[in-house]
């Protein structure tokens, strides 16, 4: 039996990646998961199983290895139907830029939520850092604050002056990597860099407004640094569903920690008498921002899929 790892899919067949070889693979029959319907049974990421047909051009795909994780985006349609954005993911990177565009602190936290809920390691990426003012230093300099207090990695870079760079490639060495942003943050610019020879396509900058259609919904792998890094196209947010507001609070881990010690187990941080977390919140020991974030994201109603308002 053969083994590989899926490397790039088109929905209709899969290229799998068996040691240095690159096999154009399909399906047979339908792989069924009861969770959730799927509209793709095998994403990049996935180690699969496969038999060579007898002309050995061509492989059948037999069996998908167990996922450690997976990133799960639901349509906003009513079909209720879910696509597997990548499997196996070791960390997810967000690009973030603080002009061209302006990435807002929401966007980040509901990013945040869902690498927690998806047990997936996040990396905060501060690009551009080229274009920045003092006054644009300053606000970095509190945004790295915030979330370096709370465990998560921070990295301020210049994809343009190749700066900051280096430290990121040790992270990737031997890893999945899925890598997220708003667009024109500088993700394909920052690949590319990593990669000499991609040459994946960059927008310019004026091209924001004028892509608001997604291109392609399914994602490629592209091996960067000895691992591999996983462009998500049109993905803004993901793996937020339903349940998002169930135990939120498990999802910011500086309100878990507290949490132990709010009068009820049930605690919402909201309206609750002695709330351990309100009372930090209050005294500045949980970042005021991240608390007011927390209680936006809980008060969403329908439009909790959109994610276009806070691009
Ligand atoms: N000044 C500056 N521009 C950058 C930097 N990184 C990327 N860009 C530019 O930002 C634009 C969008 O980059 P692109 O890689 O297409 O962004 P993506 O949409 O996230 O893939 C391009 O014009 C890049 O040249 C940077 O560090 N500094
Ligand atoms: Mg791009
Ligand atoms: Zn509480």
């Amino acid at each position: 039996m053969n083994q590989g790892i899926v490397i790039k899919s088109t929905g209709s067949h899969y290229l799998v990646k068996q040691d240095e070889k690159i096999i154009n693979c399909k399906i047979r029959g339908k792989f069924r998961k009861k969770e959730f319907r799927l509209t793709n049974p095998v994403a990049v990421g996935d180690y699969v199983e496969f038999k060579l047909q007898k002309d050995k051009s061509i492989g059948v795909i037999t069996a998908i290895l167990e996922r450690k994780n997976f990133l799960l985006r639901k349509s906003t349609n009513l079909s209720k139907q879910s696509h597997i954005i990548a499997a196996n993911i070791d960390f997810a990177f967000l690009m973030i830029t603080l002009i061209k565009p302006v990435t807002y602190l929401m966007f980040i936290d509901r990013w945040l939520v869902a690498c927690e809920k998806n047990h997936i390691k996040p990396v905060l990426l501060f690009n551009k850092i080229d274009l920045y003012d003092n006054e644009l230093i300053n606000r970095l300099n509190s945004h790295i604050k915030i979330y370096k207090k709370i465990g998560y990695k921070c990295f301020k870079i210049s994809v343009k002056e190749n700066f900051g760079i280096d430290d990121i490639r040790k992270i990737i060495t031997g890893k999945i990597i899925v890598i997220s942003g708003n667009s024109g943050t500088g993700k394909s610019s920052f690949v590319n860099l990593l990669e000499q020879g991609l040459n994946l396509k960059t927008k310019e900058i004026s091209d924001y407004h004028k892509q608001g259609k997604h291109t392609t919904t399914f994602a490629e792998m592209f091996p960067v640094s000895g691992g591999y890094i996983i462009d998500t196209p049109g993905i803004k947010g993901f793996g937020l569903n339903d349940d998002i507001k169930e135990n939120l609070g498990d999802f910011f881990p500086e309100i878990k920690k507290l949490s132990v010690n709010c009068k009820f187990n049930n605690c919402t941080h909201t309206h609750e008498p002695e709330c351990a977390v309100k009372e930090a919140a209050d005294k500045g020991e949980i970042n005021i921002k991240r608390y007011n974030n927390y209680i936006n994201i809980l008060a969403e109603e329908d439009d909790k899929y959109r994610q276009d308002k806070y691009l």
